[in-house]
């Protein structure tokens, strides 16, 4: 039977041994076999595991996709699709990623890979040569939250692998592999987990070959999540669609609010008119997601510690809001005058917007703009 998002997210088949409604969690590093090569499906747990497995089957039906990998984080994800690549490769990547994603890819030069980035924002800008054998894309984007066409750039890709990170939108708000992109890649420390207690990663694909080699790769590099943490991050799944429905109306509210406030000079949150991704995030995400950056126009310290509800801390996607400076934590890698050419200005701020009562958050952000 066919599952609507709401549904497929809570659905849990009860464990067929014991009628158990939550996921066990199999702690066992190793499997019996019955004779060598004849087992029940798993042999040591860095190659398989059954709690982890039942994630990475979440996980690739929640994207749509046939097949789900889990990672020890997001970054172990990441670094997993790109190890696809060798010398010579190029990646054509959007000008605005996650600081730590913009370090790995500085890291892998030293390996031959070249990265371009370019503003994916305008899919005509996306320039394919023979070299280029990936397009990575982060839509909407951190911290300013571009939005990419990702039918658009999956038409124009030829061979190249269309990847599309995203951490920011959750599958319950966009599907990157109904649009055309070959893989998609989640940090589940955010939206997915959902409680800012468990660090992972995943990678969903639909091709069986592309699946091979990355369970391949995650294999041999090992940079796999317990089953513990498997676990959280299966039942922060249970209540995602919920949760991004207020994280996207609490973010809309305090886009609205932060954009006619006089001490705020500009607000990046594509559910407003003003934004340029609006109409396009509009056919190509459910909601806008719960993401919004800011400038401030002064005195950015005072601001940040008079916030009483709001908690200055790096990540996103957790029930409670987060705020953060991405010039000096989530960005600080990038160097500044790079920094400064992609538009993250020091004045930036970002707000993780949480699940809380409006009410709470804006009284929070009203009281520390206050006689700034
Ligand atoms: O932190 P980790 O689980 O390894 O995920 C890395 C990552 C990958 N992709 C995106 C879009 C991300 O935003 C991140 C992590 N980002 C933060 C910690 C942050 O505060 O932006």
């Amino acid at each position: 039977m066919q599952l609507e998002f709401e549904t497929l997210a809570v659905h849990q088949q009860p464990d067929p041994g014991t009628g158990a409604i939550a996921p066990p969690i199999h702690p066992s590093t190793t499997f019996a076999q019955q004779e060598p090569g004849v087992h029940k499906g798993f042999e040591y747990s860095r190659t398989g595991n059954p709690t982890r497995r039942g994630l990475e089957e979440k996980l690739a039906a929640l994207e749509g996709g046939r097949f789900g990998l889990a990672f020890a984080s997001g970054m172990a994800a990441i670094s997993a699709v790109l190890r696809l690549l060798g010398p010579g490769d190029e990646v054509i990547v959007s000008d605005d990623v996650y600081g730590g994603t913009y370090r790995l890819f500085q890291m892998l030069e030293k390996y031959g890979l070249r990265f371009t980035y370019l503003d994916t924002g305008d899919a005509a800008n996306v320039a394919i040569t023979e070299r280029t054998k990936m397009i990575w894309l982060e839509t909407p984007t951190n911290p300013l939250l571009k939005i990419s066409d990702i039918a658009a750039i999956a038409a124009l890709k030829g061979e190249a692998l269309l990847v599309v990170d995203n951490t920011f939108s959750s599958p319950y708000l966009q599907r990157p592999l109904e649009l055309g992109a070959d893989i998609v890649v989640h940090s589940t420390t955010k939206y997915l987990g959902g409680h800012c207690d468990v660090i992972g990663g995943a990678v969903v694909t639909s091709d069986d070959r592309l699946h091979e080699k990355l369970k391949f790769i995650q294999n041999t590099i090992g940079a796999v999540p317990s089953p513990f943490d498997s676990f959280l991050v299966l039942r922060g799944i249970r209540t995602l669609a919920l949760r991004m429905e207020r994280h996207c109306s609490n973010a809309q509210r305090v886009a609205e609010f932060l954009e006619t406030h006089p001490k705020v000079s500009r607000v990046y949150y594509p559910g407003l008119a003003s934004h340029p991704g609006h109409e396009l995030a509009g056919r190509q995400m459910r909601d806008y997601g719960g993401m919004v950056s800011f400038e401030l126009n002064r005195n950015m310290v005072t601001f940040l510690k008079r916030l009483r509800v709001i908690t200055l801390a790096e990540s996103l996607g957790g029930v409670e809001s987060l705020i953060c400076h991405p010039a000096s934590m989530t960005h600080a890698a990038i160097p500044k005058e790079e920094r400064r050419n992609r538009g993250i200005k020091e004045n930036l701020l970002r707000i993780s917007v949480g699940i809380e009562n409006y009410v709470d958050l804006k009284r929070d952000l009203e009281d520390a703009l206050k006689t700034l």
